[in-house]
């Protein structure tokens, strides 16, 4: 509603239906009233991916929620939500090589990728522990 000069008998005294506060963004609804940055929290994981402004009140409408800072990279999947670097590990012992890349992940890395990697022999599974040398530990 566009804002009106109405004529008070006394100053500070604001006559019935009419606020000194313009700030309602939805005045036909008394439930709600203040414009507010919410995350999308689909699979209710508890990280969101995109965020909206809405006109709500004193409850968040699901499945909204205050937005995280870590972004979900899938909402669609509650065990996974963060991007983590992840080397493949060829020998399925736990530790990978080479090159890493970005996956969408939980608490665990992927099906044939680990979250170290430093595996020295990544066709054996037996060789996970670089040997130093003698001559560097003395
Ligand atoms: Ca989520
Ligand atoms: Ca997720
Ligand atoms: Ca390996």
């Amino acid at each position: 509603m566009e804002s009106e000069d109405v004529c008070t008998s006394k100053a500070y005294v604001i006559p019935p239906g009419y606020s000194d506060d313009g700030s309602d963004c939805d005045d036909s609804n008394r439930t709600i009233w203040a414009w507010t940055s919410l995350g999308t929290d689909l699979d209710k994981d508890g990280y969101t991916r995109t965020t909206v402004d809405m006109c709500i009140g004193l409850d968040i409408p699901s499945p909204y929620i205050t937005p995280t800072k870590i972004v979900d990279c899938n909402d669609q999947d509650q065990k996974i939500w963060r991007w983590m670097p992840v080397y493949q590990d060829q020998d399925g012992d736990g530790i990978g090589s080479g090159q890493f890349s970005q996956q969408c992940m939980g608490l665990k890395a992927p099906a044939g990728f680990s979250l170290g990697g430093y595996d020295p022999n990544d066709k054996d599974l037996n060789v996970t522990e670089v040997e130093i040398p003698t001559f560097i530990l003395r």
